[in-house]
């Protein structure tokens, strides 16, 4: 079984629900047991700012997929909500991005597939869900909470948990 960290990110429609949709989904789907949920966060949008705020969250799941099979897996959950890839720009909007940030300490380098997240460590929407569940995890060499303090957080917010 591997451990891997899964970011959830989208700016459209009801994110929230989508969310908890797609976690049911990447565990029924990938056969995997759920370690750890963060908090939802809004966030600044990044890249493109003319957009909607977005909600980002991270989960840590035990899976038995390899990798490859797990990206194609998340790939399939995407589209199931919405997500549209042929019809969408680079860091626009969108209703579901699942980024694989870490597969146990597995390192690849392939365009298809980059382990860790090449960006991780440039995007506090990802390190601040990131480091409430696994603030000692070290990924390529630093420790999540010590990424966490060297970048900005301004205008991220936790959302409060739903009832
Ligand atoms: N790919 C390679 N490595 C990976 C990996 N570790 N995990 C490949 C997932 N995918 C990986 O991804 C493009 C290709 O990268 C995939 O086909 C896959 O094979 P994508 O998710 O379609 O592209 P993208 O999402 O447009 O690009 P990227 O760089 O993943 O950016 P984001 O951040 O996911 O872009 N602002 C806030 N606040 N919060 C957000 O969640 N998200 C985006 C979307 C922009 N701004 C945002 C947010
Ligand atoms: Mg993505």
């Amino acid at each position: 079984m591997a451990d891997v960290l899964i970011a959830l990110g989208g700016n459209v429609g009801d994110v929230r629900t989508t969310f908890r949709k797609a976690i049911a989904n990447i565990c029924g789907m990938t056969q995997a047991a759920l370690l750890a949920r963060s908090s939802d966060y809004s966030t600044p949008p990044w890249g493109d700012q003319q957009q909607d705020s977005f909600i980002n969250a991270c989960i840590e799941i035990d899976t038995s997929l390899d990798p490859h099979a797990l990206l194609f897996t998340l790939h399939k959950i995407e589209t199931k909500f919405g997500r549209d890839r042929k019809n969408e720009q680079r860091w626009g909007p969108r209703t579901l991005d699942l980024d694989l940030i870490a597969y146990d300490d597995v390192t690849l380098d392939k365009p298809e597939l980059t382990l860790p997240h090449p960006r991780l460590f440039e995007r506090a929407f990802v390190l601040v869900p990131l480091a409430e569940i696994v603030p000692d995890r070290v990924i390529a060499g630093r420790r999540v909470a010590d990424a966490l303090a060297n970048v900005s957080t301004d205008g991220i917010f936790r959302l409060a948990d739903p009832d």
